[in-house]
């Protein structure tokens, strides 16, 4: 087994294997060609994308309502005119439609978007799919599927053709923070709940979820919560969790991914762009953790404030994963920070990233951009590991990098017990 000798040789090793590295997304809002239009694609779908529509309004004193009414190519020039050509796209979100279309070797240079529509308009949906996926070296994506979204529940219904590229998760926000208006939904679906949640409730949502999981198979139960997150309390969201969400979740043998910290419509006239942050009770992650151990913990969270103290309940709990750099954190700064800090607190056992990619595009920038920053912290671990006279080999960091890009969650999945 070859022995990395020198800091160059180990920074050139870490990057090659970082760089070829398949991945396995496991958070994403992304869908199979044969979901039709809910698959997002594309250079106006890129440049429209909520973070750039975020940004846009720091640019510009148009009303919001206004943008809204615009067809979706010129919502796409304004913010190409007002963040790229009238300033220079230095954010995060700017500098991935513009890796995009360096990595599919279109011309950015003359600052226009023709050469970019053109190759869009020349390009099936389904072709693409496989483009994307070859070059950003993606083996597999996990959806994020909510049975509450009608234009999806009507793809489910029909039995649509699955792509094994696409794996699916179950989300439950709306019946976790939206109970009195999912109650009524359920009811009309067929299934006996009550508002008042009692014991033929509980009965009824347990047999909502084991219904989904059988139409979709899902690999986690996901839910995002708000930075004040409470469990256990009286809340409708605890007594879900507990006696429908977690039985359910250890009978099926999966996951629940709880994705805490969002503060949801900040801005409700930005619409997908007006959620906010906040920081959360890390304490309900080890109580959760520690009442729960035979449910196994997916945990990513929002709050930069809250991912040192993610880190130590990791530590406490090996029913915990976390996972990903969430949202606003998934910048290069903030990737960095945190990789380093989960690298030091927990070794090899997290999962350091997600694209979070709601536009298929975004495969290609979001993991380029990350595994830059991850193959620069992992270099500079393997380099302390080898000042100590430990001999660094090109094999381990190849095991040690396909756990981290896929083989912990897999594992993490596969341990999951169930039927306890
Ligand atoms: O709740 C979530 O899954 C978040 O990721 C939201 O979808 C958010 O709008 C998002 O896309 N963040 O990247
Ligand atoms: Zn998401």
């Amino acid at each position: 087994m070859p022995v990395l000798k020198t800091c160059q040789d180990i920074d050139k090793c870490v990057r090659r294997v970082v760089e070829r590295a398949p991945i396995v997304d496991i958070h994403t809002h992304l869908f199979p060609p044969s979901f039709g239009k809910l698959l997002l694609w594309g250079i106006d779908d890129l440049l429209t994308y909520h973070y750039l529509v975020a940004e846009v309004f720091r640019a510009t004193s148009m009303d919001p309502e206004r943008f809204w009414k615009l067809s979706k190519a010129a919502q796409a020039d304004l913010i190409w005119q007002k963040l790229f050509l009238e300033r220079s796209p230095l954010s995060e979100a700017c500098r991935g439609p513009l890796s995009v279309l360096k990595i599919l070797g279109i011309d950015a240079k003359s600052r226009k978007l023709d050469a970019a529509r053109e190759y869009f308009n020349h390009v099936t949906a389904r072709e693409y799919t496989d483009i994307v996926f070859q070059k950003a070296r993606v083996r597999k994506v996990v959806m994020t599927n909510d049975p509450f979204d009608p234009a999806e529940r009507a793809v489910w219904m029909r039995k649509p053709l699955r792509d094994r590229r696409f794996a699916s998760a179950l989300r439950i926000d709306a019946v976790l923070s939206h109970w009195t208006q999912a109650a009524p939904q359920l009811r009309a679906w067929g299934y006996k709940v009550r508002t008042r949640i009692d014991g033929v409730t509980v009965t009824e949502v347990r047999r909502w979820l084991l219904d989904w999981i059988k139409r979709i198979h899902p690999l986690y139960l996901a839910a995002s919560l708000p930075p004040d997150f409470a469990y256990p309390d009286k809340s409708s969201r605890s007594t879900l969790i507990r006696h429908c969400v977690l039985p359910v979740a250890r009978r099926a043998g999966i996951p629940f991914a709880m994705m805490i910290g969002v503060r949801r419509s900040a801005n409700p006239g930005l619409r997908l762009a007006g959620d906010s942050v906040g920081p959360a009770d890390g304490a309900v992650v080890e109580t959760l953790c520690r009442e729960s151990p035979d449910n196994r913990f997916l945990v990513t969270m929002l709050s930069r404030e809250n991912q040192y103290e993610l880190c130590v309940s990791a530590r406490k709990f090996p029913n915990l994963m976390p996972f990903g750099c969430w949202w606003f954190l998934n910048n290069p700064a903030l990737v960095e920070e945190t990789t380093r800090m989960r690298t030091e607190l927990l070794g090899l056992s997290f999962i350091p990233q997600n694209s979070d990619a709601r536009i298929l595009d975004q495969l290609l920038y979001k993991w380029a951009h990350s595994r830059a920053v991850i193959a620069d912290v992992l270099s500079r671990k393997y380099r302390d590991l080898a000042a100590t006279g430990w001999n660094v080999t090109s094999e381990d960091v190849a095991r040690d990098v396909r756990g981290l890009f896929s083989g912990n969650f897999e594992r993490f999945l596969a341990e999951t017990p169930r039927g306890k």
